[in-house]
């Protein structure tokens, strides 16, 4: 739909949207004079649009750490990603790749439109890098090294198990929860948060990746990723790549839910590690993600154009999560309100039925209890939505876009 069809229909979505629009060009205008640091924070505009507008929110210190995390990741995961580079190529670049971040003269030509640029200046992000302090510095080496041996390890070997799956998305996610931790507690504001809460605050986030990205994955040129578990597919299909074809529909869509009811079992461990975080910027940091997490379930569960297409929320509703996502209250009514509409997607048909009401029944607990639910605003779409004022508003400007344009053809 195009966006102004999209904000038509979801008027309450207009202000939010403006507003972002407004922070974003805001944001990209504050691009640090020194070439390194220019090169670093316009990379990670491109490749993270929304996400970089919360990084940019971050106290300096800690905000340039993180700016160097994300793009050392990135750069790491662009290797990974790249299906073109042989195996025995790639292996040795990903267990050495800690390595090469202190290295100035270090790069390897690989990636594709932004992140070939990302690869080819990879200077730059070292450069920075050694600048950092050194506890940040020293905490993103030990992740850049366990995480590359990691990807090394999935280079060579398939994802059969759950604890395979728990195991890859521990390396590629879960680790950089470790990492943020570090780095939180390093910049002097957040207590050292445990290694299980910090994992699965990634573990979450990937699984929701993974399960979104299905098609994108399995149509990979010149070979196909998969990460979906053998273990969770083989109870519905032969072989992986039969889930996007038309005549297993309905396995497919029960595939799916399984594995959205696999990745909801991670949502109460990241409900603790979000209300123990002091700062209010790190808190949005990490808690926009996991709203646009649980918001992406939601709206994948059940929902056969994961195996069709593209699958992704709209752009107003992510402004929405990004405007209103502020306090711990605005997260446990995020997570009661997407897990209202997945229970409302649960077909009593589906073979894991129980399983995903009983996962989020303990969601809508643990935020019930937290005594926090009230005066909110909701992310449930109402059957019958009443024309509110942004939709009047924006009604007002089209018809008077549409008069000035047909008064100006009659002055012609
Ligand atoms: C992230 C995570 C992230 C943020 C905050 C806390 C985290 C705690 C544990 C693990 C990861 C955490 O968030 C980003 C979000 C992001 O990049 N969003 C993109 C959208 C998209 O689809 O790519 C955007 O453009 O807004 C994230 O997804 N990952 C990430 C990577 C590095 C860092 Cl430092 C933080 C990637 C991943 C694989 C989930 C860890």
């Amino acid at each position: 739909m195009g966006s102004l069809g999209a904000v038509l229909k979801h008027p309450d979505d207009l202000f939010p949207l403006l507003k972002l629009k407004r922070a974003m060009k805001h944001a990209e205008k504050q691009i640090p004079p020194e070439p390194h640091w220019g090169f670093c924070y316009s990379m990670l505009h491109k490749v993270s649009r929304s996400f970089a507008l919360v990084i940019q929110q971050l106290d300096t210190n800690l905000r340039n750490a993180v700016c160097i995390f994300y793009l050392v990741l990135r750069a790491l995961d662009t290797v990974e990603d790249d299906t073109s580079i042989a195996a025995d190529v790639k292996v040795p670049i990903l267990i050495a790749f800690h390595r090469h971040i202190y290295d100035r003269e270090w790069h390897f030509a690989c990636g594709e439109k932004d992140y070939k640029v990302l690869m080819d200046q990879f200077h730059h992000v070292s450069t920075a890098f050694l600048e950092l302090g050194e506890s940040f510095q020293e905490a993103i080496e030990d992740i850049t090294k366990r995480m590359g041996a990691g990807m090394a390890k999935f280079i060579l070997k398939e994802v059969e198990t759950i604890d395979d799956y728990d195991e890859y998305c521990h390396y590629v996610a879960g680790l950089v929860g470790l990492g943020l931790s570090k780095l939180f507690h390093a910049s002097g504001t957040e207590d050292l948060l445990s290694d299980d809460l910090s994992n699965s605050m990634g573990l979450f986030l990937q699984k929701t990746n993974i399960i979104r990205d299905y098609l994108e994955d399995i149509n990979e040129i010149p070979k196909s990723r998969m990460f979906w578990p053998r273990q969770i597919w083989s109870k519905y299909v032969i072989k992986l790549e039969d889930l996007k074809y038309e005549e297993n529909s309905e396995k497919a869509v029960q595939c799916l839910n399984d594995m959205v009811t696999n990745a909801l079992m991670h949502v109460e461990d990241c409900l603790i590690y979000m209300a123990a975080l002091r700062d209010p910027a790190i808190f949005r940091f990490c808690a926009i993600p996991q709203v646009m997490a649980i918001g992406t379930l939601a709206l994948c569960y059940n929902n056969i154009e994961v195996f069709r297409g593209v699958v992704k929320m709209r752009r107003g509703l992510t402004a929405k999560v990004i405007d209103q996502t502020k306090t711990i209250a605005d997260v446990y009514g995020a997570f009661f309100d997407f897990s209202c509409i997945l229970k409302s997607k649960v077909d009593m048909n589906d073979p894991n039925a129980e399983k995903t009401r009983s996962r989020l029944n303990a969601i809508q607990k643990t935020c019930r209890d937290s005594g926090l639910l009230n005066q909110r605003k909701s992310y449930v779409v109402k059957s019958n939505p009443r024309y509110n004022t942004a939709f009047i508003v924006m009604l007002i400007i089209i018809l008077s876009v549409i008069f000035a344009y047909l008064s100006a053809k009659r002055t012609n």
